[in-house]
């Protein structure tokens, strides 16, 4: 409040999108000038966007730091549970906007906008996205921290604050490059520093990083300390505001001074730069595990971090250690904080003094994990040698763990030793490795996936023994998205639309939303939708047009795929289906076909080679067809580079079909499919993660569903052959034949030999050619469906109508009863 306010004020704010009036004691005019004044010493007609987008947020974070504070007054009164969220990734994106919608500054905001003269876009443009992950996993946690909030569930975010984010893509010459991401090179006005409140962590040795290896020091002991960095998660109606506490690493100034009396000035600052290498950067790596020796330091120091501050907050008020479980729920996403079973282990242990059932029944009632993945390559296995040398007390109560869980298997299953071997934390062989997704399943109470048959596929084949010990543990939680983000804020006028016609209680009530369905004949209505997509297409296309010179017609159908690059997700199928309509083109130019736009956009991991090639080959298709007179204007095929955040809002909304045609069994739940349906987009996709759900909830004759299941995909294991598809089905082997040719990739030669292999050689592991004919069946339906467009604006709507399962909220409705029992404890 400035300090020239006397006796508080109460300003009553217009209501925006169902969250009531708030109140505001004391005035925030003037805020905006003093940040530009006293933060940047500036007058406003000298600030360029950069100083004036510091200031706004500043002066948001002006009010929203009051309510922090009371939230974490109110909780500390309330002594409620806590829910922890522990992450190696929260996606969060930009934060200006949401917290401006989540605290019901709106109206006020576009008045001073107005007031000042100010371009809105030019600002928030201004704000670097918060890339701390590489995809859906990612920004899962960060729509569950919406969630959390808006819910008004005590629950805190850990994460790493790295200081670079997921690499920036830009596309030179057709390839993918990677430029780092110094997401932090200008101050964040949304993150508080709270040094008083680090923690000491403790390794078996030094390291160093050298050539991005680790290089241990066997018998030198390693100090490294945490400095938590807090962000707001503002509770939509802005009440609750949730921390993400963020951990930085450094080098204990103690440590510091020992090495300098000793005469070890120099090294000992270096040794800091060692200390703070270790969250310096995200792993790119989605879907896979690279297995390197500092993603193995991260992890512990996300999971010690984390685990030394929730229990230091549990002290405050428990002498009781018995109490642990009834005051804290720990979820692990994925098993990569999985190293808390042990850590919390060794606390109980070695701090609290417990005896091993104690110290072990505490430790399974307060964790719980989450799988994300069945991919092999995904599963977490470290070697046992590292743990030997970095975390010797671990691997003890890891060791002791095994034997433990050995003997209880055998004592359930009398000689049935390859079911203990198979179950064990220890994956036998020259290299012994530790199995994290076996030491979370033991190790908590729940273990979830994240749709329903992923979390069924989960519990049959990746970890059936288990499964079969523990059935009790295994559950499925289905995924969500934050309606908050992902249709209010990004698709204002849909939002419109729909709170014109039901109200706005479908903000923090998805399901509401079927409060549409009785009108998705009305005229009137269809007419809005249709008015609501055609401004998301053109503002899209305008956007598109200035920030990247790409001409696109918004009346063509929008086509879009986004995601990482992967071969499992098959951005490549979607090619040969282009290159399918490519040909039927030039065979008969008469033909009828509607006018299409396809956007791609995603990353590559930067090792990933194949999925490289398939960027290449899709800029090159994007090439060949633009300059083809027969083909273009007809289709067109646009690569967007660097697919985040803040591109996904935009696009999405503005986006008629939504490609979700992974290899049925192996993605395990997908989430922009659900924000496509939320927005208004068909869906044309396999039967897999999330999808199936969707298309159960929409009705299926609203969805565009092909290909082989997930069984059938297993099935074909044994005697799959593309040869057979490209031998028996001409539309097929054209398509091929052109590729191979070499038409798209005339001056790469390697790009065409890849594509051979991937998609016949090497046994087409991903059924590409399988569901090729089927996919182009579904996509004959949507397209005539196309051409009636009240047809299709109802069944967009109906779609719509049906997402409210698919809210976040509803999901943590659901950890929230089910794994956590945490209850709301709300701020008066
Ligand atoms: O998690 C998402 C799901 O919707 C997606 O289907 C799934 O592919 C994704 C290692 C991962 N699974 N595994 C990862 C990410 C980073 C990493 O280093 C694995 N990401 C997913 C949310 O449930």
């Amino acid at each position: 409040r400035p300090q020239n306010s006397k006796s508080p004020t109460s300003h009553e704010l217009p209501t925006y999108y169902g969250c009531g009036p708030i109140k505001f004691r004391g005035s925030h005019d003037g805020l905006y000038e003093r940040h530009l004044l006293f933060d940047n010493v500036i007058a406003p007609e000298d600030a360029g966007s950069r100083e004036r987008y510091e200031a706004i947020a500043r002066s948001v974070r002006d009010v929203l730091s009051q309510r922090w504070q009371r939230t974490e007054h109110t909780y500390g009164r309330e002594k409620p549970k806590w829910v922890y969220y522990l992450s190696m990734e929260f996606l969060i994106g930009r934060s200006l906007s949401n917290n401006i919608l989540n605290l019901g500054l709106g109206p006020l905001a576009r008045r001073l906008f107005e007031q000042k003269h100010i371009d809105e876009l030019a600002i928030l443009a201004e704000e670097p996205d918060a890339g701390l992950g590489n995809g859906g996993l990612g920004r899962l946690a960060a729509c569950f921290l919406d969630s959390m909030a808006t819910m008004q569930l005590p629950a805190m975010g850990y994460g790493l604050r790295y200081e670079y984010g997921i690499f920036k893509q830009t596309i030179v010459d057709g390839w993918q490059r990677e430029q780092p991401d110094n997401w932090l090179r200008r101050p964040d006005p949304w993150e508080v520093a709270r040094p008083q409140d680090a923690v000491e962590i403790r390794l078996g040795c030094s390291f160093e990083v050298r050539g991005g290896n680790l290089r241990a020091y066997v018998g030198m002991p390693s100090h490294l300390l945490g400095i938590p960095h807090d962000r707001p998660i503002v509770g939509f109606g802005g009440s609750t505001i949730n921390t993400l506490r963020l951990w930085a690493a450094a080098t204990p100034e103690s440590f510091d001074f020992q090495a300098f009396s000793a005469g070890e000035f120099v090294s000992a600052l270096a040794q800091r730069l060692t200390a703070e290498t270790v969250t310096r950067v995200l792993y790119p790596d989605d879907s896979t595990s690279m297995g390197q020796g500092l993603r193995f330091v991260q992890e512990y120091f996300l999971v010690a971090c984390s685990l030394a501050d929730l229990i230091r907050r549990f002290r405050l008020n428990n002498s009781d250690w018995h109490l642990l479980p009834d005051k804290v729920a720990i979820q692990l996403n994925d098993t990569h904080p999985s190293l808390a079973v042990a850590e919390l282990m060794r606390i109980l242990l070695d701090e609290a003094d417990l005896g091993w059932d104690d110290a072990w029944d505490l430790t399974r009632r307060c964790l719980a994990y989450t799988n994300h993945t069945l991919l092999p390559e995904a599963l977490e296995k470290w070697p046992l040698r590292w743990f030997e040398l970095m975390l010797p007390r671990h691997l003890e109560i890891i060791l002791e763990i095994d034997r433990r869980l050995r003997d209880e298997i055998l004592a359930r299953f009398p000689g049935d030793q390859g079911r203990v071997d198979r179950a064990s934390l220890i994956e036998p062989g020259g290299e012994r490795l530790v199995r994290m997704a076996n030491l979370a399943i033991v190790g908590s109470h729940s273990t979830n996936g994240v749709a329903k048959i992923h979390s069924r596929l989960l519990r049959e084949t990746t970890v059936k023994d288990l499964a079969e010990i523990f059935p009790g543990r295994f559950n499925n939680k289905t995924n969500g998205v934050t309606p908050r983000r992902w249709l209010l804020m990004s698709n204002p006028d849909l939002a419109h639309c729909i709170s014109e016609c039901i109200g706005d209680g479908w903000i923090t009530n998805l399901a509401e939303l079927e409060k549409m369905k009785p009108l998705v004949d009305d005229s009137g209505f269809l007419d809005a939708a249709r008015e609501a997509k055609r401004m998301a297409k053109r503002s899209f296309a305008d956007w598109l047009r200035a920030s990247a010179g790409i001409i696109v017609d918004p009346e063509a159908i929008f086509d879009s795929q986004v995601k990482r690059i992967h071969e499992y997700k098959r951005q490549l199928l979607n090619a040969l289906r282009i290159v399918a309509f490519y040909n039927r083109i030039r065979e008969d130019p008469g033909v009828d076909i509607a006018p299409r736009t396809f956007f791609f956009s995603g990353k590559a991991a930067p090792a990933y080679h194949v999925a490289k090639i398939i960027i290449k080959f899709l800029n090159n298709l994007a090439a060949t067809i633009d300059a083809d007179p027969v083909v273009r204007g007809r289709l067109k095929v646009v690569f967007l580079p660097d697919y985040c955040v803040s591109l996904a809002e935009r696009l999405i909304p503005a986006s008629d079909v939504s490609n979700q045609i992974s290899t049925a069994g192996y993605e395990a739940s997908g989430t922009s499919n659900m924000k496509f349906m939320m927005n208004g987009a068909l869906t044309i996709g396999t039967r897999d993660g999330a999808t199936i759900e969707m298309a159960e909830a929409a009705g299926e004759e609203n969805f565009f569903l092909f290909g082989l299941t997930a069984d059938e995909v297993a099935g074909s294991r044994g005697w799959y052959n593309p040869r057979w598809h490209y031998d028996n089905e001409p539309e097929t082997r054209a398509v091929l034949d052109l590729i191979l040719s070499g038409h798209f990739c005339r001056y790469d030669p390697d790009v065409v030999d890849a594509l051979r292999n991937v998609l016949l050689t090497s046994g087409d592991v991903f059924r590409h050619l399988a569901d090729l004919t089927s996919y182009l069946e579904a996509d004959q339906r949507l397209q005539s469906l196309y051409g009636d467009s009240r047809a299709w604006t109802r069944k967009a709507l109906l779609n719509v109508a049906n997402s409210g399962r698919f809210s976040s909220d509803r999901t943590i409705a659901e950890y929230a009863a089910e794994i956590w029992d945490a209850r709301p404890c709300p701020i008066p």
